[in-house]
């Protein structure tokens, strides 16, 4: 567990808890959605939001969190681009004693009490459960070629979701990555390297493993340009299953998609009140998700929230 510290400021009870969120970009449907949920509970819970867009800039997202430190809020959440580089702008927000929550990506910094906690999902396992559903899928064939569309570099969920995948492929003979792009979270990259994919291999692509279902559907995209039938010729796996993949999978042009909750915003305003009211938070708090396929995807379309 971790807890505030000694360090940290005595705050107002009478006044509301202010929040400051260090968003990293609109890259796709699940931040949307995630900065919809950030927004819509803080409102519920009475936490006054200050909530900015760093637009896929780590530079930016520094100092917006100097400024919520300038600021004096009470607290700071933020999603990090990157694993690494952070050291410096968490050491100014505890020397000012402001705990600081990672909303969805983790960090990579060697001292932890930089961060109070973490909520999100454990990345690691999402790239073995789109694995294993695809060794369990896929046994026909004596050889599959998969082309990886990664997320941001070095985003802890790219770094997550490869490292798992890689984890469970590895205990099969049959599969093969033959190739892996960056394609930042985004339709346009997803579609522009899967693009170069095909140019460049062709029919020899069995399967797309791609870190989010932005970068996906802009492979399908690709695929179907490409004069290829996505979801048949070659197969498609995705992560986050928002609604659009889930349309997708209806439509059967996606295969599968691991879910990855972006509605995080509850969680992190009971965080919040419970560390204002100096109660310990876990270090992690990790979402508890499903998997969806062509066949359950129709049935629970209806009641999917983002
Ligand atoms: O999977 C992707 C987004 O950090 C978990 O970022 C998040 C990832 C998500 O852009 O769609």
């Amino acid at each position: 567990t971790a807890s505030v510290g000694s360090g940290t400021r005595k705050r107002d009870p009478n006044k509301p808890i202010v929040m400051g969120f260090a968003q990293v970009g609109a890259e796709s449907n699940f931040r949307l959605a995630n900065t919809r949920s950030v927004i819509t509970a803080a409102k519920e819970a009475g936490i006054e939001l200050i909530i900015e867009n760093a637009e896929q800039s780590q530079k930016k997202q520094i100092e917006i969190i100097r400024r919520f430190i300038e600021q004096k809020v009470d607290v700071i959440a933020f999603s990090p681009k990157t694993e690494t580089g952070w050291e410096e702008i968490l050491q100014e927000a505890k020397d000012a004693g402001i705990p600081v929550i990672l909303s969805d990506r983790e960090v990579n910094v060697s001292d932890d009490t930089l961060w109070t906690a973490y909520i999100g999902s454990d990345m690691v396992d999402e790239g073995r459960r789109a694995a294993r559903w695809m060794t369990e899928q896929l046994t026909e064939k004596d050889h599959y070629r998969i082309v990886e569309l990664q997320g941001t570099e070095k985003s802890a969920p790219a770094v997550g979701r490869k490292k798992g995948f890689e984890e469970i492929i590895r205990q099969y003979n049959r599969f093969e990555i033959m190739e892996s792009y960056y394609a930042d979270y985004t339709f346009e990259q997803g579609k522009q390297k899967m693009g170069d994919a095909l140019r460049k291999y062709g029919k020899q692509i069995d399967v797309v493993y791609a870190h989010n279902d932005d970068m996906a559907l802009g492979a399908i995209k690709a695929i179907e340009e490409y004069g290829l039938s996505p979801g048949k010729d070659i197969i498609v796996i995705s992560i986050d299953a928002t609604r659009p993949a889930f349309q997708a999978l209806v439509t059967g042009k996606l295969n599968v998609a691991v879910e990855c909750n972006p509605l995080l915003g509850p969680q992190l305003m009971k965080a919040v009140k419970d560390l204002m009211e100096g109660k310990e938070l876990p270090m992690k708090i990790i979402t508890a998700e499903g998997l969806f396929t062509q066949e359950t995807a129709k049935q629970e379309l209806q009641y999917r929230e983002f």
